[in-house]
């Protein structure tokens, strides 16, 4: 395989990791713990993992420990660092005994119930260190949440002698590694599951969960992207870019970018969705901001917009809602199947409500069918298909010419999101995958099950890192999904009562009106520490002290 002069001299960087896990630990285990919420639901649920203590791993006795084998899951969308996890939990379970086997299922859970797996070896291994992607063993989404899936899977972790799964994914694979877990437990099949909290979309956090992984990476790219339109937008003074960011439903991504490029415009779909905006609303703030530009001769700007805005608007968010209901088969819980598209387009039609129903067919055909038609397997609207920079470029324009307003608005438009999930990871995305991954095997010795792998006070440097586990129990509560109410992870949205988007609303007027471009440039892997290891604004808004 040939390789870049960066991969070569990158393969060599050792990542860092918290002094507690240099040397042998022990785990400090606190109190009982609760889920955020239906406490008594999800106790009744989850009896032999809910109210375990959180841990923390602090300097112990080395002991003599007996070989194990572990399983590795990816889950999910890409996320740069992923290999890192890997790295990081074969170079713990190596170090717990020499002769414990790391294995990997191939292209996500799915590899599990079909057997399909491939035994990790050093020279493997030391072919992914420091690089981006999933490629090692692949991704997928398969959900693991039926009996029998999980029945198959114990048949394989048997044959391979695995005593331990490790599931690296976001809210909803953390969600089934936690039922996983409990069906193993209560089924005492003695195989212990652990998470690892993934995903560029940064909606996975807590008090517990600082970050989920691939963040800083992604929001790093996206952003020297957008540092680049924007010099090109200042230097020819002729387009408007709307930029379309991936994220998902959370508005982490486009939030992080703003604060890193201060763009002149950055929706929030969680303000849009407090403050009750229509999609008219939405238009004329934009287009206000156009207009007040152009006023001054500025005939340019940059338009930063969440993957999920269209489900935050209230009444589209109340037709998804209907649209979720129907397109699920109530004696199933599974997405109905119909014979053709436009069976199911006249289905949707024939059963939403009317207020619904007018919502739908004000929208744009092609944003309509995508909303009836597209879902992924855990139910949710496929978002990142719907082409919202396109749509609102073109309300605007319709907006400017019925106003009379701006004479000039050219546009262009982006979506970054695939440019970001396998991108070489960051200094922080390096060294915090890789605690993540060997402070799994830490969990898994100590005899753990349930739990996420979690790393804390990562603004500090890494060796002043605290390294745990938290159980996933607690992290949950009762969502309706799919037409059912199921346990699951809360997913985290941007708070705006939170540092972060507090700080953009105070600036973003001022970066409206004026151009205030920052061009932060592509990541740096080796020079000064201030240019190489700062974490997201993000992070260093919500530490502050
Ligand atoms: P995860 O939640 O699996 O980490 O997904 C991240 C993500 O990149 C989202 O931002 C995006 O909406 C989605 O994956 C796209 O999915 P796909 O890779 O299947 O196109």
């Amino acid at each position: 395989m040939t390789k870049s002069a960066l991969q070569i001299a990158r393969a060599a960087y050792q990542p860092k990791l918290p002094k507690a896990l240099q040397g042998p630990v022990s785990a400090k285990e606190g109190a009982a713990t609760q889920s955020v919420g239906d406490q008594a639901k999800i106790k009744e649920l989850f009896p032999n993992t809910y109210g375990l203590p959180v841990i923390e791993f602090v300097a112990g006795e080395a002991q003599k420990q007996e070989p194990i084998n572990v399983g590795v899951i990816l889950s999910g969308g890409q996320a740069p660092g992923g290999h890192n996890v890997i790295s990081g939990l074969f170079d713990g379970v190596k170090s717990i005994n020499p002769e414990s086997k790391l294995y990997g299922f191939i292209l996500g859970p799915g590899g599990l119930v079909d057997h399909n797996y491939m035994e990790l070896t050093s020279d493997i291994i030391d072919e992914y260190r420091n690089t981006g992607g999933f490629d090692i063993i692949g991704s997928g989404r398969t959900k693991l949440e039926k009996e029998e899936q999980f029945e198959k899977g114990i048949e394989i972790l048997r044959q391979l002698g695995i005593k331990a799964l490790v599931i690296i994914g976001g809210d909803d694979s953390n969600t089934n590694a936690c039922v996983l877990a409990e069906y193993y437990a209560a089924k005492k099949y003695g195989v212990q599951v652990i998470g690892c909290p993934k995903t560029i979309d940064g909606d996975l956090k807590n008090e517990q969960i600082e970050t989920s992984f691939g963040f800083d990476t992604a929001c790093k790219t996206y952003s020297e992207l957008i540092g680049n339109i924007q010099r090109d937008c200042n230097s020819a003074r002729k387009y408007w870019h709307f930029i379309k960011l991936m994220g998902r439903s959370a508005s982490h991504i486009a939030l992080e970018c703003a604060l890193q490029t201060q763009p002149n415009i950055c929706l929030v779909s969680e303000e849009v969705e407090a403050k009750g905006m229509s999609l008219d609303d939405v238009v004329n703030y934009i287009a206000d901001i156009v207009a007040a530009r152009a006023a001054e001769g500025n005939n340019f700007g940059t338009v930063l917009i969440p993957e999920g805005l269209i489900e935050f608007i209230p009444a589209i968010k109340k037709l998804i809602r209907e649209l979720n209901e129907v397109l699920t088969d109530p004696a199933t819980g599974e997405p109905r199947e119909f014979e053709s598209a436009d069976a199911q387009i006249a289905f949707v039609k024939k059963s939403i409500a009317k207020d619904n129903r007018a919502v739908l067919e004000s929208l744009p055909e092609d944003v309509a069918r995508q909303l009836c038609l597209d879902r992924d397997p855990h139910g949710n609207v496929q978002v990142s298909l719907i082409e919202t920079e396109k749509l609102l470029s073109r309300m605007v324009a319709k907006k400017l010419k019925e106003t009379h307003r701006a004479p000039k608005f050219s546009t262009q438009h982006h979506f970054f999101g695939y440019e970001g999930r396998c991108a070489a990871p960051s200094n922080y995305d390096a060294d915090y995958c890789y605690s993540l991954g060997f402070n799994a095997s830490r969990l898994i010795a100590a005899g753990k099950t349930g739990y996420m792998s979690i790393i804390r006070n990562t603004t500090a440097p890494a060796a002043e890192w605290i390294a745990g586990g938290v159980p996933i129990t607690m992290m949950m509560n009762i969502e309706r999904r799919n037409g059912a109410d199921k346990p699951v992870i809360r997913k985290a949205l941007v708070e705006l009562d939170g540092a972060p988007f507090k700080f953009f609303a105070a600036h973003r007027d001022e970066w409206a009106k004026q151009t205030s471009y920052v061009y932060p440039g592509p990541i740096q892997y080796f020079g000064p520490t201030e240019v190489c290891d700062q974490p997201t604004k993000t992070l260093q808004l919500e530490q502050a002290k």
